[in-house]
């Protein structure tokens, strides 16, 4: 079973959260992968709570398949004093130096006070966490310099080592920690099974064309039309999905078929056909903004994550 669509239940929840505490004891900071596209439906709160003592990496993986001016928004808006935010092709590689630079540079002061004490310097230790297909093996094994043939989440796979070696200045521990993704909200639900990371059963095709439909007429009304050479973005998100369908020839017996449509729409999506996609805005961070607006950041992501941004294009 592919790591997509695994289905979390309260017994997995459970023992991701005793495996998160065990391997939290062995680590001083946590590598966090979120994916680029979605920033926030695929954070975990437990890595929040259980590692609110650890400074924390945050990598934004398949940024190759995210929005750029979108993606900076995201590290600007994610990045504080124990949180550092970087963008990453964990399919391409040519990270590895970074991540080691990023990473000495968060654990200045553990550096400092080991010095203090005399200690001599060891390699940093982290653990890796994130929902299931972020890249989480994919990074792994870049680091060990592994085939990506290893990736997955078939057992014994990555049993050997316990530690995998970096740099001469950091380690990560084998075993990634598997955590749920953000299904708590429908929107969450929606962005998550666009982008194939829970299962589609879970809702129905057609309200995720309506809701990508909507988003995209949205936020980049310009790709859509160019995209399906489209006139102009009609009243409702059906309706742009008809337009399309009349110029795709997505039709049966001379009107539109509607499960074609949505099918292939999101199947559009999914290949990459629309080009490079964010599917939530970050919140706003620029001081006159939070001034003139009172909700908090959070609650401004959680509320209308579609609602902060415009075309970044
Ligand atoms: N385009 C792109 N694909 C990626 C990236 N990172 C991972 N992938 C792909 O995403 C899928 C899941 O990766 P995997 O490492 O197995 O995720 P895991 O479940 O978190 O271990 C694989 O097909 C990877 O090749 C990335 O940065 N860019
Ligand atoms: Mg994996």
């Amino acid at each position: 079973m592919p790591s997509s669509v695994i289905q979390w239940f309260p017994g997995h929840m459970a023992k991701a959260r005793r495996q998160m505490e065990e391997n939290l004891k062995k680590v001083d900071f946590i590598i966090e992968i979120r994916d680029a596209r979605m920033p926030f439906s695929s954070a975990n709160p437990l890595i929040d709570e259980l590692g609110k003592n650890k400074p924390r990496l945050v990598l934004l993986s398949k940024m190759d398949k995210a929005d750029p001016e979108t993606t900076k928004r995201w590290i600007e808006a994610l990045e504080n004093d124990s949180t550092s935010v970087m963008a990453v092709d964990l399919v391409k590689g040519g990270f590895k130096n970074k991540v080691s630079a990023r990473s000495l540079a968060l654990n200045k002061a553990l550096i400092e006070k080991q010095k203090k004490r005399g200690i001599r310097p060891r390699p940093l230790r982290a653990m890796v966490a994130g929902i299931p297909n972020v890249g989480k093996s994919t990074f792994i094994n870049s680091l060990a310099g592994r085939k990506a043939a290893m990736t997955g989440d078939r057992p014994g796979v990555t049993k050997s080592l316990q530690w995998v070696k970096a740099s001469n200045e950091l380690e990560v521990l084998d075993t990634p920690g598997v955590l749920w993704p953000k299904f708590d909200s429908q929107r969450s639900a929606l962005v998550l099974a666009v982008l194939g990371s829970i299962k589609d059963d879970v809702v129905h095709m057609d309200d995720l064309a309506i809701f990508a439909a909507d988003y995209l007429s949205k936020t980049m009304p310009e790709r859509l039309k160019e995209v399906y050479k489209i006139e102009k973005i009609e009243e409702t998100p059906w309706e742009t999905l008809e337009a399309i369908a009349r110029k795709r020839g997505w039709l049966q017996k001379g009107t539109v078929d509607e499960n074609r449509t949505m099918r292939t729409f999101i199947q559009d999506i999914r290949s990459g056909k629309l080009g490079r996609i964010t599917w939530e805005q970050p919140p706003h961070v620029s001081k006159e903004e939070s001034e003139e607006n009172s909700t908090t950041a959070e609650q401004a992501v959680s509320a209308h994550p579609e609602a902060a941004g415009k075309e970044g294009e």
